[in-house]
């Protein structure tokens, strides 16, 4: 018998990478965490790319199901939930529903937010200022912000009472919406549902790994911040 853990976890503090990680703490699952380093491509390279064909993070692998490969966070989240029965319930409509919202912040806040991001702190800083682009995926990010605020009225989580993988999949992103410029005015629900979740001490630990959320994405020093991603970003890196 092996003593390393099932679950191997190729990642690095972003948005998606943090997905999976969340999931892990909160159900309490031993992991094995390789950080993937964007300034040295690490994402690219020939060992990583045979895992994860897209060179992006995160990707895991199930060393307890033959090795078994995952790629794409939305379809982590969901191989973690069916193998450990947790964070996606059990009632087939309950289910669908958190399928729904997962793929709406796979196909929607991710890519929008993403490019939100790219455009105003990578593109423009390199000389690229696309006013046209960034007006765009502001405001497109702020009306899906709109959904979720008007969906989570009267709800504690976005499928009913339990907090579920669309939850772990939606929050890192809607949480940094300070970093993409995308406003939180007037959307009290989802604010309530932030704090709801900041207050999960599992979830937040989930966020220091491998490098802290806060840091780079809350409301700090956004000058120092930028410092460090100019570094961290220096490859044409994107998220979606
Ligand atoms: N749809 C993918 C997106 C993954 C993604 O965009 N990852 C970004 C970080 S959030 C990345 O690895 N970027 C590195 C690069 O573009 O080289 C998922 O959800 O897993």
């Amino acid at each position: 018998m092996s003593d390393q853990p099932d679950i191997h976890l190729y990642t690095a503090s972003t948005m998606n990478g943090w997905k999976p990680t969340i999931f892990l703490e909160e159900a309490e699952v031993p992991y094995e965490l390789t950080h993937i380093d964007f300034s040295k491509k690490e994402q690219k390279s020939e060992w990583y790319t045979k895992l994860n064909p897209n060179g992006r993070i995160p990707t895991m692998v199930d060393r307890g199901n033959d090795h078994f490969v995952v790629f794409e966070s939305g379809a982590i989240l969901w191989y973690l939930a069916k193998k450990y029965n947790a964070f996606l319930p059990n009632d087939p409509k309950l289910e669908n529903q958190t399928l729904q919202w997962l793929m709406f912040q796979m196909g929607g806040i991710g890519p929008m937010m993403g490019q939100a991001m790219y455009f105003q702190r990578i593109a423009a800083k390199q000389g690229h200022q696309d006013d046209f682009a960034i007006e765009r995926y502001v405001n497109e990010s702020r009306r899906l912000f709109e959904v979720l605020n008007t969906h989570l009225e009267g709800k504690t989580y976005l499928v009913g009472e339990t907090y579920t993988i669309a939850d772990m999949a939606t929050y890192p992103w809607a949480r940094a919406h300070y970093w993409a410029n995308v406003s939180v005015e007037g959307l009290p629900h989802l604010q309530a549902w932030f704090a709801r979740i900041d207050g999960r001490e599992k979830t937040q630990a989930a966020l220091e790994k491998p490098r802290p959320f806060w840091a780079f994405f809350g409301q700090g020093d956004v000058a120092a911040q930028e410092k460090e991603n100019a570094e961290r970003f220096k490859h044409d890196v994107k998220m979606d």
